[in-house]
């Protein structure tokens, strides 16, 4: 049995069970879909990889502890939709204790349902299952001298959570080649992008990069904004010519085997800063630099939430975007207005991870095995008002991936360089 389905039922309540289903196929226009992507808690626990899934945890059953539903082998569909691993495939290959087609998993449901004290379950994410679970307990219940219906329905996302958060070594070396992916295609477009070319072209050569080094898509919507297009943060149109003296930041991670990396460099489409892009750049750089070296066990977000606020808040005063002091602007939050999201989020299957980024309502320090962004950003609109025009429609943001280990921590992403020297030295070959 997989480690973290195994340690998953060693977390359950006493008597529970748990649903877990599979991603739905998401169709992206009439009869096309795109690519399937399958839910990240199904894929962890079960590194089952096809749509129509449900999988059923029952860790005090005797004999079927684990069981899955699954599509049946057909040769006629799989001539159109690609291979399937079937019951037969579902327990040889995927350790299922029992399987059954996915067509018998509403006729069963009273059946597994029956007995236990709390069903593990997320509802809202799959209107039809919601609908069925619902009515099977209602029935039951109705039924009281043949089933024993569960009391409650308890979401599996607190318990997952926690366990997705801390990765364990054959998850960082994934990640770890997330990461490398990721790092190589930022070098790629370094080496690459001209004058001219456009944002879509940087957006090919790093996707390019990605498949062609195994990993299955971008683990987000790639983000290419030359000039001003960087002050918007989720920049995703990449259709814009990329023009000599403008900066561009690109923001793209590699998806591989299900785990995600998250990247952003800002650098020069000629290849040199101008003074202003440089003044920008050397303050987000501090900042970043600064909260990647408080990476360690025990740290907390608000931590480095702060260290961010205040580097940035005091760079932005002496460069005469802000003006006040000091501890106000950060206590006011006006640092906000060209530095708008938050230092860093946790990284894993999914880009923005699961896990809790407060504990009973204090802030979480981190633990080894957390994988973390840190990526603090300065963006000053075309049209803001009351800066100096210099730094009009400049936006950097510098990102790496963290780990955090038993001491301290190590950046995933440090094959791609972010300091002014190295970046233009790169760029000049
Ligand atoms: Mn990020």
């Amino acid at each position: 049995m997989r480690t973290q389905l195994a340690e998953f039922m060693r977390r359950m309540e006493p008597g529970s069970v748990a649903v877990i289903p599979a991603a739905p196929e998401a169709t992206r226009s009439n009869d096309t879909h795109y690519r399937y992507r399958q839910d990240s808690d199904f894929y962890y626990l079960t590194g089952f990889d096809e749509p129509e899934a449900i999988a059923f945890v029952a860790p005090a059953h005797p004999e079927r502890k684990f069981m899955l539903f699954v599509r049946p082998r057909d040769p006629e569909q799989e001539t159109w939709t690609g291979r399937r691993a079937g019951v037969v495939g579902a327990k040889e290959r995927h350790g299922a204790d029992a399987a059954f087609p996915v067509t018998e998993f509403r006729e069963k449901l009273a059946e597994l349902l029956n007995g236990a004290r709390t069903v593990y379950y997320r509802l809202g994410v799959h209107p039809d299952l919601d609908e069925a679970l619902i009515k099977q307990l209602a029935e039951m219940r109705t039924r009281s001298r043949q089933f024993t219906a569960p009391d409650s329905i308890t979401d599996p996302g607190a318990i997952l959570g926690e366990m997705r958060l801390v990765k364990s070594d054959a998850e960082i070396e994934l990640m770890q080649r997330a990461a490398d992916i990721g790092a190589e295609a930022h070098v790629l477009a370094m080496q690459n992008v001209r004058p001219g070319m456009y944002e879509y072209e940087i957006e090919a050569l790093i996707e390019y990069h990605f498949r062609k080094s195994g990993a299955a898509a971008p683990a987000y919507g790639t983000i290419c904004g030359g000039g001003a297009n960087a002050t918007i943060l989720h920049y995703i149109t990449n259709d814009a010519p990329l023009r000599d003296g403008d900066l561009v930041l690109v923001d793209a991670g590699a998806e591989y085997q299900g785990y995600a990396s998250d990247i952003t460099r800002t650098f020069p489409v000629n290849g040199r800063f101008t003074a202003p892009q440089r003044e920008i750049y050397e303050a987000v750089l501090a900042a970043q630099t600064a909260c990647v070296e408080m990476v360690k066990p025990s740290v907390t977000w608000d931590d480095l939430n702060d260290r961010a606020a205040r580097m940035l808040t005091e760079s932005m005063l002496r460069l005469g975007l802000l003006e006040g002091d000091v501890d106000r602007l950060i206590e006011e939050k006006t640092y906000r207005r060209f530095f708008m999201h938050g230092v860093g989020h946790f990284l894993g299957l999914d880009v923005h991870d699961a896990g809790r980024y407060k504990l009973d309502g204090e802030p979480r320090p981190l633990d080894p095995g957390v994988v973390v962004t840190v990526e603090p950003g300065i963006y000053v609109a075309e049209d803001a008002e009351g800066v100096p025009d210099r730094y009009r429609g400049i936006g950097v943001r510098i990102e790496d991936d963290v780990l955090v280990t038993g001491d301290g921590h190590r950046v995933l992403t440090s094959k791609v360089p972010k300091g002014i020297e190295e970046i233009e030295k790169l760029m000049a070959h």
